[in-house]
Protein backbone atom coordinates (compact mmCIF):
# COMPACT_ATOMS: atom_id res chain seq x y z
CA UNK A 1 0.00 0.00 0.00
CA UNK A 2 1.11 3.58 -1.09
CA UNK A 3 1.65 5.93 1.84
CA UNK A 4 -0.92 8.97 2.36
CA UNK A 5 0.20 12.56 2.51
CA UNK A 6 -2.12 15.32 2.86
CA UNK A 7 -0.88 18.94 1.31
CA UNK A 8 -2.31 21.44 3.69
CA UNK A 9 -2.46 25.23 2.38
CA UNK A 10 -3.41 28.23 4.28
CA UNK A 11 -4.96 31.26 4.30
CA UNK A 12 -4.48 33.39 1.57
CA UNK A 13 -3.35 30.64 -0.61
CA UNK A 14 -6.17 30.01 -2.66
CA UNK A 15 -5.69 33.28 -4.30
CA UNK A 16 -2.23 31.76 -5.85
CA UNK A 17 -1.52 33.38 -9.32
CA UNK A 18 -3.46 36.01 -8.54
CA UNK A 19 -1.86 37.18 -5.29
CA UNK A 20 1.42 39.32 -5.37
CA UNK A 21 2.85 37.24 -8.14
CA UNK A 22 5.93 38.50 -8.14
CA UNK A 23 6.33 36.87 -4.50
CA UNK A 24 4.08 33.68 -4.51
CA UNK A 25 4.01 32.67 -8.21
CA UNK A 26 1.87 33.06 -11.29
CA UNK A 27 0.96 29.01 -10.88
CA UNK A 28 -2.72 28.84 -9.33
CA UNK A 29 -3.55 26.63 -6.52
CA UNK A 30 -5.49 24.26 -8.74
CA UNK A 31 -2.25 24.08 -10.43
CA UNK A 32 0.26 23.71 -7.68
CA UNK A 33 -2.31 20.92 -5.95
CA UNK A 34 -2.19 18.77 -9.31
CA UNK A 35 1.73 19.17 -9.44
CA UNK A 36 1.61 17.65 -6.13
CA UNK A 37 -0.58 14.81 -7.00
CA UNK A 38 1.27 14.00 -10.10
CA UNK A 39 4.63 14.20 -8.00
CA UNK A 40 3.38 12.84 -5.32
CA UNK A 41 2.04 9.45 -7.65
CA UNK A 42 5.23 9.31 -9.05
CA UNK A 43 7.10 8.93 -6.04
CA UNK A 44 4.33 6.06 -4.54
CA UNK A 45 2.51 8.82 -2.80
CA UNK A 46 -1.13 9.31 -2.61
CA UNK A 47 -1.59 12.97 -2.01
CA UNK A 48 -4.77 14.48 -1.24
CA UNK A 49 -4.57 18.44 -0.79
CA UNK A 50 -6.87 20.67 1.45
CA UNK A 51 -7.44 24.41 1.55
CA UNK A 52 -8.96 26.52 4.16
CA UNK A 53 -8.50 30.33 5.33
CA UNK A 54 -9.79 29.73 8.72
CA UNK A 55 -7.89 28.34 11.66
CA UNK A 56 -10.43 25.72 12.41
CA UNK A 57 -10.98 24.32 9.37
CA UNK A 58 -7.43 23.95 9.20
CA UNK A 59 -7.19 22.19 12.78
CA UNK A 60 -10.10 20.07 11.68
CA UNK A 61 -8.19 18.83 8.43
CA UNK A 62 -4.95 17.83 10.71
CA UNK A 63 -7.10 16.28 13.66
CA UNK A 64 -8.67 13.85 10.64
CA UNK A 65 -5.52 13.31 8.93
CA UNK A 66 -3.69 12.57 12.50
CA UNK A 67 -6.30 9.05 11.59
CA UNK A 68 -6.03 8.95 7.65
CA UNK A 69 -2.45 9.90 6.84
CA UNK A 70 0.98 8.75 7.58
CA UNK A 71 2.19 12.83 6.44
CA UNK A 72 1.70 15.80 6.32
CA UNK A 73 2.96 18.86 4.01
CA UNK A 74 1.96 22.41 4.91
CA UNK A 75 2.07 26.04 3.90
CA UNK A 76 0.33 27.23 6.97
CA UNK A 77 0.74 30.65 5.22
CA UNK A 78 0.85 33.89 7.70
CA UNK A 79 -0.82 31.08 11.00
CA UNK A 80 2.38 29.90 10.62
CA UNK A 81 3.98 33.22 12.32
CA UNK A 82 0.83 33.16 14.94
CA UNK A 83 -0.78 29.82 15.66
CA UNK A 84 -0.10 27.90 18.58
CA UNK A 85 -3.27 26.31 18.02
CA UNK A 86 -2.35 24.42 14.33
CA UNK A 87 1.23 23.85 15.77
CA UNK A 88 -0.63 21.85 18.47
CA UNK A 89 -2.53 19.97 16.31
CA UNK A 90 0.21 19.33 14.23
CA UNK A 91 2.09 17.63 17.36
CA UNK A 92 -1.16 15.56 18.33
CA UNK A 93 -1.18 14.34 14.86
CA UNK A 94 2.03 12.51 15.64
CA UNK A 95 3.05 12.17 11.82
CA UNK A 96 5.92 13.09 9.84
CA UNK A 97 5.65 17.15 8.72
CA UNK A 98 7.54 18.87 6.30
CA UNK A 99 6.70 22.97 6.45
CA UNK A 100 7.25 25.16 2.98
CA UNK A 101 6.86 28.47 1.92
CA UNK A 102 7.07 29.70 -1.53
CA UNK A 103 8.20 32.90 -0.70
CA UNK A 104 11.60 33.42 1.00
CA UNK A 105 10.00 34.33 4.78
CA UNK A 106 14.20 35.08 5.79
CA UNK A 107 14.54 37.71 3.11
CA UNK A 108 11.26 39.39 4.50
CA UNK A 109 9.67 41.44 7.18
CA UNK A 110 11.07 39.75 10.51
CA UNK A 111 7.72 38.77 11.40
CA UNK A 112 7.72 36.05 8.94
CA UNK A 113 11.17 34.70 10.07
CA UNK A 114 9.10 33.39 13.52
CA UNK A 115 7.73 29.70 12.92
CA UNK A 116 5.70 28.18 15.45
CA UNK A 117 6.10 24.80 13.08
CA UNK A 118 9.68 24.50 12.41
CA UNK A 119 10.52 22.75 15.42
CA UNK A 120 7.96 20.05 15.02
CA UNK A 121 8.99 19.46 11.35
CA UNK A 122 11.13 16.89 10.19
CA UNK A 123 12.41 20.08 7.58
CA UNK A 124 11.57 23.09 6.11
CA UNK A 125 11.99 24.48 2.57
CA UNK A 126 11.39 28.16 1.91
CA UNK A 127 11.70 30.35 -1.36
CA UNK A 128 11.69 27.71 -4.02
CA UNK A 129 8.18 28.39 -5.27
CA UNK A 130 5.57 25.51 -6.17
CA UNK A 131 9.33 23.92 -5.82
CA UNK A 132 9.36 23.59 -2.70
CA UNK A 133 5.61 21.30 -2.35
CA UNK A 134 7.78 18.78 -4.78
CA UNK A 135 11.08 19.12 -2.17
CA UNK A 136 8.93 18.02 0.73
CA UNK A 137 7.02 15.08 -1.11
CA UNK A 138 10.58 14.15 -2.04
CA UNK A 139 11.53 13.88 1.79
CA UNK A 140 8.56 12.03 2.93
CA UNK A 141 8.49 9.43 0.16
CA UNK A 142 12.60 8.92 1.04
CA UNK A 143 11.38 9.14 5.16
CA UNK A 144 8.89 6.43 4.00
CA UNK A 145 11.40 4.48 2.10
CA UNK A 146 9.69 4.07 -1.27
CA UNK A 147 10.76 5.97 -4.41
CA UNK A 148 13.37 8.84 -4.31
C1 LIG B 1 2.58 32.40 2.49
C2 LIG B 1 1.90 33.35 3.15
O1 LIG B 1 0.60 33.55 2.94
C3 LIG B 1 2.57 34.26 4.09
O2 LIG B 1 1.71 34.71 5.12
C4 LIG B 1 3.82 33.66 4.68
C5 LIG B 1 3.99 32.05 2.81
C6 LIG B 1 4.71 33.11 3.59
C7 LIG B 1 4.73 31.55 1.59
O3 LIG B 1 5.77 32.10 1.23
O4 LIG B 1 4.26 30.59 0.98
O5 LIG B 1 4.51 34.63 5.44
Amino acid sequence: MSARVLVINGPNLNMLGKREPKTYGTETLAQVEAKCKRVGAELGLEVTCFQANSEGLLIRAIHEARETQDGIVINAGAYTHTSIAIRDALSAAEKPIVEVHLSNVHARESFRHISYISAIAIGVVVGFGSLGYEFALKALAQRFQIGA
